[in-house]
């Protein structure tokens, strides 16, 4: 384990290295399945991708739906089929990234494999990661699932439509993650319904414009 994750993490260096000298920030997306990652790409597709290039990698097990879902909006998009497989590394990554013109690129989206352990193992060179908590699968996630929130930047809760009929608990929620990650941010969301994405929005593009400034 430790061999692989050392290879894992040399070609993602290479990968960070590449994306910097592009200008191209990737965000690294990870969620249990069905949590709404394929969501709120749609909203972020249809608030920034007239202003932003924007590509997505789609990472899944099988079946290239995501990407179907993502190809009104006219952006590069590289599915990757992991064929069992339950993460993305930085192999399959630096295989991939020749397919996008990255010149012409901002911003680079991957939506990693539905999971919440491995994931957040395997650097893939990304600028951040994000987690994607939905409501419906209960506020004990973080201390459960502690290494993704200690690595990532910014939490999305999604699905706060839905909080009504659940008994999740957003406060304990919260300062789960904060005893682990005092400096993340945490947005609310429904992707669905629109509620919250706007300030989602607002601070990836703020990440970009960080980012572009060195
Ligand atoms: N009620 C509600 N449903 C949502 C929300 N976001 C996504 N969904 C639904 O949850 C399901 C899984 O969403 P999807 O984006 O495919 O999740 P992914 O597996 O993480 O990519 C779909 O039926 C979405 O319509 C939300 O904010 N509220
Ligand atoms: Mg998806
Ligand atoms: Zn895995």
């Amino acid at each position: 384990m430790k061999d692989i994750l050392d290879r894992n993490q040399n070609k993602a260096e290479e990968v960070r290295t590449l994306l910097r000298e592009k200008k191209v920030m990737m965000v690294n997306i990870i969620s249990s399945p069905g949590a709404g990652k394929t969501t709120l790409l749609e909203r972020t597709c249809e608030a920034l991708a007239d202003k932003t290039r924007i590509g997505v990698i789609e990472g899944d097990v099988a079946t290239d739906r995501d990407a179907r879902r993502l190809q009104k909006y006219n952006i590069p998009i590289v599915c990757i089929n992991t064929g069992g497989g339950c993460h993305l590394d930085s192999h399959s990554i630096s295989k991939v990234l020749g397919h996008f013109a990255l010149d012409n690129l901002d911003l680079l989206f991957v939506e990693n494999v539905g999971n919440l352990i491995c994931p957040s193992q395997f650097d893939l060179g990304e600028t951040f990661k994000l987690a994607v908590v939905s409501t419906a699968e209960g506020d004990d996630k973080p201390a459960k699932y502690p290494m993704l929130f200690t690595g990532a930047r910014a939490v999305i809760l999604n699905k706060t439509d839905l909080i009504p009929y659940t008994n999740f608990n957003v406060a304990a929620f919260e300062s789960d993650i904060v005893s682990l990650n005092p400096g993340i941010t945490i947005i609310k969301t429904s992707a669905t319904g629109g509620e919250g994405t706007d300030r989602w929005i607002g601070w990836l593009t703020s990440q970009l414009e960080s980012f572009r400034a060195g």
